[in-house]
């Protein structure tokens, strides 16, 4: 698939020192990671993802988020990072600087060899004890949920709704959203928050927006630049425009 992209946004990426990127779960859907929104098909058909992703719905009912998140983790191992994962770690080579900002937690971008990684929900490998926050490792198989040695559930080391994100992470990537040239989202519908608020911080801050994302969300009318289509068919292709472009000079 071949998508149009402007030379001017071309020129304005070999111009940039400072690049910041905001993933969702998109990007890992050509890896064969349901987005969140259609990751319930089948069994999870009947459950509201806002509901089990909660502190309440994991009160509630401990064993079936728990396993929830065992099943996620469980498709997870199975999948690899795709071409749009794999360009992106090339283009954090090309940059001054280049933050790449996650939603996701499933370590794809690590995998595919991006190194500044930032991730603003957690991450599906590691557990925690829901008490003292403390990380257990290995994930213990043997009960569902496991406890920790003090008593309480441990639980997935994820950011759940109604739930603060990392400071550190949070800080980090205003931070590069707000001194960046060039702020690309891609493979979000830009619904949650406060990531969502991260490419308005950089159009605020006087970045060029990039969008790359088959269908139009919240964010569209917002950019400068709006690539409709698959992230690893397009960013692939940006990078090869990038290269050719830097090897010609302006
Ligand atoms: C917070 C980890 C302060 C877990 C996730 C009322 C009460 C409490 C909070 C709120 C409230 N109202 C609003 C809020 C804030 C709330 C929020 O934003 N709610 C939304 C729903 C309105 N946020 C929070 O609660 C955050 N914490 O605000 O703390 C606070 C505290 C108390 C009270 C108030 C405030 C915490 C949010 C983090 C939740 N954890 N994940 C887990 O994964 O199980 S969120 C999870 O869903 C993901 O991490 C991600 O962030 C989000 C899904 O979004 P996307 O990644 O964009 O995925 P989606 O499926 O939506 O879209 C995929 C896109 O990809 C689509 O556009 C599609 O077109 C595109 N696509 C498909 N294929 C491709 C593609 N793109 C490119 N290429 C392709 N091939």
């Amino acid at each position: 698939m071949s998508i149009v992209i402007p030379q001017e946004l071309i020129e304005r990426l070999a111009a940039a020192r400072r690049v910041a990127v905001l993933t969702g779960a998109g990007i890992s859907a050509e890896s064969g990671i349901p987005t969140f929104r259609d990751a319930l098909t089948g069994l999870w058909a009947n459950y509201d993802p806002q509901e089990l992703a909660t502190p309440e719905g994991f009160a509630r009912n401990p064993k079936l988020v728990w396993e929830w998140y065992a099943e996620r983790r469980a498709r997870i191992a199975g999948v690899a990072p795709n071409p749009g994962h794999i360009a992106l770690a090339a283009l954090e080579k090309r940059f001054e600087r280049f933050t790449l900002v996650t939603q996701n937690i499933d370590s794809l971008h690590q995998r595919a060899g991006s190194r500044e990684v930032v991730e603003l929900h957690g991450n599906i490998a590691r557990v925690k004890c829901s008490v003292e926050q403390t990380v257990a490792s290995p994930i213990p198989q043997d009960d569902s949920p496991p406890r920790c040695h003090c008593g309480a559930y441990l639980r997935p080391d994820v950011v759940w709704f109604g739930e603060m994100l990392p400071a550190d992470a949070l800080a980090r990537a205003e931070e590069a959203a707000e001194h960046c040239e060039v702020f690309l989202s891609i493979g979000t519908s830009a619904q949650v928050y406060p990531a969502a608020e991260l490419p308005l911080r950089a159009l605020s801050a006087g970045a060029t927006v990039v969008e790359i994302n088959p269908e139009r969300t919240a964010l569209t009318r917002h950019t400068q630049f709006s690539l409709q289509g698959p992230a690893g068919a397009i960013l692939p292709q940006l990078l090869a425009r990038l290269e050719a472009t830097c090897r010609t000079g302006p």
